[in-house]
């Protein structure tokens, strides 16, 4: 369908194409228009809310004119794109993003003063976009920024989930999980309601013979669910590059069947039909690092790759390119193995749909995709069933067991005389019922492979891969080191410090290219620099004690030490190592004189973070933690030496108020257990140092920023192995001063002790998989340096504004960079310039 203006009218058309607000005046107008006709309130009916919305709107008009623009720019420029698929993308608040990036921030705060309001209480209205858990769905949404902002051509396609990850309450210190309903008001996503695709669910597989007597395969019956496009526009910093993140929703398909319901009296059960079809992408699954095997979820994956998979090849098809030319023009990023069903998906499209032959399909699919990993832990890696697949997703089956089978002749003949080799390779585990190994899947069918830190990358070559290098050779695995947004993680999160560097780097370049920062490394002595940033620093933390004191009702102390651990919370990150330091420092000031006391260096421990619902063991360290805070808390004895917060709901905005405030923050993870961390990372940017473990980025960021800023304890990824086998086969001793943390909680010293039981048991009967007692005497005795440290303020400054300086290295553009070049050999699109 011609759908374009014709070029006679065309003239009329563009006097017409809106410009956008340039002064404060007409950012009011264009305000106070959306309030009054887009929202129909008046300004006896304006509050805060209402203000956001019109601001939002405002600027989102804008930003329409330039994604337009771009994507005009990239279907004409008909290069290689980008397609980074991800079941998460925890894209937090988008207005402030929005401003800096339109960068009339200025324009709308003085046009928001003459309304009446102040900019920071507009921005904070706004309900974060919360479609992840943790680490991964950020990771995504940072690349998504950095994406967008180095203009690669380039989409992010998701789920658009009615309900984001859970809102976590504390109530009488357990965590209560509330849904968290997001959409109400959503002004960043268009609904794309001529934008759809049927999907295909259950059903058979029969075969034909075409004219030529070859056998085709067509999966017949079963139910259709229409997937929906949503858009969220993604702009770039410093360009008018924005780029899409496409959405889908499910809804029930609207065919004859349905017609046929409504007017036959079942007019009750085709609208139960048609709410069973919107479950699908009803509610993202809130487990990190846990695979739990639903039928939902591989409901949720398939559709998501399939109507992904479907806009991808309608948009290359629409070239009239040859399919040879397939991956040269579509690169495909597979966000850890929740996207694998893209791989069969793409096969099946190609084989029984285009009529490619077999060798020739494959040949495109696995020069298509890469696959990036994000943990090695056991219960994190995903298996199906293979009943349930068959059920699901019939035809499937069939293509995942060829993949296989010609995988498995391949090894076969590459390795005749391992014949344990095969059943180690598989994609499918002989067990009862039989699993399908997606992570395998993932691997073969793609042609590069990444972890996402050093010691991560070459851990998946040395375990759960091992085999498979074998294979493939070493050249298809690879990694890239991961990185964070320096526009949301300083500009947006820490403005103050934003200035301050820029006023002695001569500008916001550094926000485009963080290894600037290095220059920041001539002012470490300079006194006023010094005096400025610690004064920032201390900011931050009032701004973050009076939050405490509305969230908790505590006060703390801004000049204490704040040390913070705020990730989700899972036995493998072990904030229980944190809290028994915390009891174990809590009663060593119990033993203390008053005049020993006040010697000490005063310290807040900050806690935060989401356990998934189901997941016992991290509950019990919520509540042991709250438990520990309210005893402490009240403890006159101690006053502002120790105070213990446990911070509810933890997410992305949250954590641009605490991330700026931490003196301190805790990676502490069991050594070879975290793949990279991200926080890490924004921490260290915003001049706060670590405790951390010889694990994930920690190596590299200790690497950059040097050995002397940083405080790292416990054993080595590499001695984890003898450690366990010790605990379970050796004699073995607690350590002394852990027995008696352990003591005091079984005392009852903070509550019922029972509640704690399993906690500690887990330690002391159950072998300690995560090595807490084998890390304490190490870590506590760390903590101590860090006391020591502290005190003498002169040098602990010096590593902070150090740190900051060789931060450059995590960008998370370096980190696009590097992805375009040795995976996706992509280029930049810049933006056409206005004739
Ligand atoms: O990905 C995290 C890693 O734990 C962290 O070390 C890394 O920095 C980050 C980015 O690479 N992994 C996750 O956050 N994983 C999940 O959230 C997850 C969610 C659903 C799953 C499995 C894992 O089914």
């Amino acid at each position: 369908v011609e759908a374009s203006i014709p070029e006679p009218q065309r003239a009329a058309w563009k006097k017409f194409t809106p410009k956008g607000f340039t002064t404060p005046e007409e950012f009011e107008k264009e305000c106070v228009r959306h309030i009054e006709t887009t929202l129909a309130r008046s300004l006896y009916n304006c509050d805060e809310f209402a203000t956001y919305a019109g601001t939002a709107l405002a600027f989102r008009d804008r930003l329409v004119l330039d994604w337009n623009k771009t994507q005009q720019n990239q279907t004409f420029a008909d290069q290689k794109r980008v397609y980074y698929l991800s079941l998460e993308f925890l894209m937090g608040r988008a207005l402030d993003n929005a401003m800096l990036n339109v960068g009339m921030k200025d324009v709308a705060a003085k046009g928001l003063s003459e309304l009446g309001f102040r900019m920071e209480d507009i921005v904070s209205q706004e309900h974060d976009a919360a479609l992840g858990n943790g680490g991964l769905g950020r990771l995504a949404a940072c690349f998504l920024d950095s994406l967008a902002s180095l203009n690669y051509p380039a989409w992010g396609y998701g789920l658009r989930y009615r309900y984001g990850i859970f809102k976590q309450e504390i109530v009488d210190g357990y965590q209560v999980e509330v849904p968290d309903y997001w959409l109400d008001f959503n002004p960043w996503e268009f609904a794309r309601h001529d934008i759809t695709v049927d999907i295909q669910f259950y059903g058979h597989v029969s075969k034909y013979q075409d004219d030529n007597g070859t056998s085709i395969s067509v999966w017949e019956g079963g139910e259709i669910v229409q997937a929906v496009a949503y858009d969220v526009p993604v702009p770039g910093y410093q360009t008018e590059n924005t780029n899409n993140l496409r959405l889908w929703a499910s809804k029930a398909a609207s065919g004859e069947f349905d017609f046929q319901k409504f007017n036959s009296g079942e007019y009750e059960s085709s609208v139960a039909d048609q709410q069973r079809a919107e479950t699908i992408s009803a509610v993202l699954y809130p487990n990190d690092n846990l695979e739990r095997g639903k039928e939902l979820r591989l409901k949720q994956q398939y559709f998501w790759c399939a109507a992904s998979l479907y806009d991808i090849v309608r948009r290359f098809k629409k070239t009239k390119r040859s399919w040879k030319d397939f991956p040269t023009q579509v690169a495909i990023q597979l966000n850890d193995t929740h996207p694998t069903l893209a791989i069969p998906e793409l096969q099946r499209i190609l084989v029984d749909q285009e009529g490619l032959d077999w060798e020739e399909a494959w040949s495109i699919v696995s020069k298509t995709f890469g696959y990036t990993n994000h943990t090695v832990l056991p219960e994190a890696l995903e298996k199906w069933s293979v009943p349930l697949f068959q059920h699901l997703l019939p035809r499937h089956l069939q293509i995942i067991y060829d993949i296989n089978l010609n995988f498995l002749h391949y090894v076969e003949r590459t390795f005749p005389k391992d014949r344990d080799m095969l059943s180690r390779v598989s994609i499918i585990e002989e067990s009862n019922p039989k699993m399908i190994r997606m992570a395998f899947l993932a691997l073969i069918g793609s042609h590069k492979v990444n972890g996402v830190a050093e010691l991560h990358s070459d851990l998946i070559k040395t375990t759960i891969f091992k085999d498979f290098v074998k294979v493939f050779g070493p050249d298809k695995f690879t990694n890239v080191t991961n990185g964070i947004t320096p526009r949301r993680w300083l500009h947006q999160a820490n403005p103050r410090l934003s200035e301050l560097i820029a006023s002695k780097l001569g500008g916001h370049e550094f926000l485009k290219d963080l290894t600037l920062l290095h220059k920041l490394e001539n002012y470490v002595d300079d006194k006023e620099f010094r005096k400025e940033f610690q004064e920032i620093k201390y900011a931050n933390k009032v701004r973050l004690a009076k939050h405490i004191k509305e969230a908790n009702g505590v006060s703390v102390n801004p000049s204490a030490l704040f040390d913070v651990q705020v990730k989700r919370i899972h036995e493998y990150k072990r904030q229980q190592l944190n809290i028994f330091g915390v009891i174990h420092r809590y009663l060593a000031i119990k033993a203390m004189s008053p005049e020993e006391r006040k010697k000490l260096v005063p310290r807040v421990s900050i806690f935060g973070g989401k356990a998934a619902p189901g997941y016992w063991m991290a509950k019990t360290v919520i509540h042991l933690i709250n438990q520990v805070g309210k005893v402490v808390n009240n403890d006159k004895d101690v006053g502002d030496a120790l105070k213990v917060i446990f911070l509810e709901d933890y997410n992305v905005s949250k954590a641009e108020i605490i991330t700026p405030a931490s003196d301190i923050s805790e990676h502490i993870s069991t050594a070879g257990t975290e793949a990279s961390g991200t926080s890490n990372m924004k921490f260290c940017l915003n001049g706060g140092l670590i405790i951390g473990t010889c694990d994930g980025a920690n190596i590299e960021i200790t690497r950059e920023i040097g050995e002397n800023n940083i405080f790292l304890f416990g054993n080595l990824a590499e001695d984890v192995e003898d450690l366990r086998h010790s605990h379970l086969y050796g004699t073995y001793t607690l350590d002394s001063s852990l027995q008696a943390v352990f003591d005091a909680i079984s005392d009852g010293m903070f509550g019922d002790a029972s509640h704690f039981s399993a906690l500690v048991n887990g330690i002391v009967e159950h072998g300690d998989y995560y090595l807490v007692s084998d890390d304490f005497a190490s870590y506590c005795k760390t903590q101590d340096l860090i006391d020591e440290a502290y005190k003498n303020q002169e040098e602990w400054w010096t590593k902070c504004i150090t740190t900051v300086a060789r931060m450059g290295f995590f960008s998370s553009d370096r980190c696009i960079d590097e992805y375009a070049e040795m995976i996706w050999n992509v280029e930049p699109l810049p933006p056409k310039q206005e004739q």
